[in-house]
């Protein structure tokens, strides 16, 4: 039902029922922000329960800017409110002005320095955090990755490791003894994003032409999510951030398992033999990569491990045959104005091209 104005401003009359009015909007807006931080902490993307170095900075410092902002305002409303009840228009009132009272310098004094000194002290706070995370020198044991933002799609390269994946970030999780951070490089390959994974960091923005970097060290192993921050197309809200935390040994595992090249002997599967021949003979090959073939393409994700993936289209749809099928025969059925276009393969092909797809682990 939608909030009826007059019919509530009609029952508040006198100036008693007037603060009454004022006192229930404060506490409903105490109530309401209350819920939202419990509602909130309760996400996978709340920036009250930060998981690594960089949100935590960010975290404490919102807090304490919270709390400056909140006591000042309970005393302008409280001082207000005060003005509101003690000097309300009374029956008895003569009806003349009050006395008029003109400069007071302790007064006027106080109400310059005081904000200034507020405003200094967030001013020096906020450059400790901005210091603290963007300017820490990088330790020799980082983990570099390179962050390419597409339209509307994650690239993640390790030039170090020679692995190539797209939309899910894998990472080690950093002991804070003994820190293995990742640093990553970012760039955008078209138009600006935005690299904002809420429990781990602030945001980053992918600009093209121009590299900007960021860390990230979680302690504890997970998946954290987020989510481009920064208006870049059509299918921007459906482009989302994966990154697993994982501990150094499955770590390993994981690099060691991507650099494999792709399984080149198909013969005891018929059907992902065949998709594989559909596949290099359609213009897939011009968009993505399967490291071990003639498919070289960068303008899509690199495919040479989609199946060990979890999602496919950056976060938008599990990686299921059946999704994945769905997927190449319209991809604007997920994502209207993907840069991906319908291939308009016949079923038989489709059924052999998802086969060859679902052996790329
Ligand atoms: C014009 C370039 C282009 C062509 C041709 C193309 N794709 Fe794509 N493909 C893309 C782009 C771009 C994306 C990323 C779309 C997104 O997530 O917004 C994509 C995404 C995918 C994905 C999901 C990958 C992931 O990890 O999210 C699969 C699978 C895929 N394509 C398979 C194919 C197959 C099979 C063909 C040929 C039948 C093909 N593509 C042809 C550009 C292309
Ligand atoms: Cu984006």
């Amino acid at each position: 039902m939608p909030f009826d104005v007059t019919n509530r401003f009609a029952r508040i009359t006198g100036s008693e029922k007037r603060a009454s009015a004022w006192l229930s909007s404060l506490a409903s807006l105490v109530v309401l922000l209350v819920n939202a931080r419990q509602a909130s902490a309760g996400s996978p993307t709340s920036i009250f329960d930060p998981a690594a170095t960089p949100a935590h900075s960010i975290f404490s410092l919102s807090m304490l800017v919270l709390s400056v902002t909140l006591i000042i305002f309970l005393v302008v409303a409280g001082l207000l409110l005060y003005a509101l009840i003690r000097f309300r228009e009374r029956s008895t009132d003569s009806g003349r002005d009050p006395a008029q009272v003109y400069g007071s310098n302790q007064i006027e004094l106080s109400w310059t320095v005081v904000p200034i000194l507020i405003v200094v002290m967030l001013f020096l706070s906020t450059t400790r955090v901005i210091w603290e995370t963007e300017a820490k020198p990088k330790p020799d044991n980082a983990l570099d990755v390179t962050v390419i933002g597409h339209q509307f799609w994650w690239e993640y390269r390790y030039p170090k490791q020679g692995v190539v994946t797209a939309n899910e970030l894998h990472i080690p999780i950093s002991d804070p003894h003994s820190p293995t951070p990742t640093y990553l490089e970012m760039s955008s390959a078209d138009v600006t994003h935005s690299f904002w994974i809420p429990r781990l960091a602030g945001k980053t923005d992918l600009i093209p032409n121009r590299v900007n970097t960021m860390w990230l060290d979680p302690s504890e192993a997970g998946l954290y999510l987020g989510q481009c921050a920064q208006y870049c197309g059509t299918q921007h809200a459906k482009m989302l951030l994966r990154v697993y935390a994982q501990t150094p040994q499955d770590f390993a595992a994981w690099v060691k398992h991507q650099q494999q090249p792709s399984r080149a002997d198909l013969s005891d599967q018929p059907q992902a033999d065949e998709g594989r021949k559909v596949f290099l003979h359609n213009a897939c090959i011009n968009c993505h990569t399967v490291t071990g073939t003639v498919a070289t393409g960068r303008f899509g994700p690199d495919l040479t491990h989609l199946a060990s993936r979890d999602t496919i289209a950056s976060g938008a749809i599990p990686n299921t045959p059946k999704q994945l099928r769905a997927w190449i025969a319209n991809p604007d059925e997920f994502k209207p104005g993907s840069l991906m276009p319908a291939m308009h393969l016949n079923n038989h092909d489709l059924d052999a091209v998802v086969a060859y797809l679902t052996t790329l682990h």
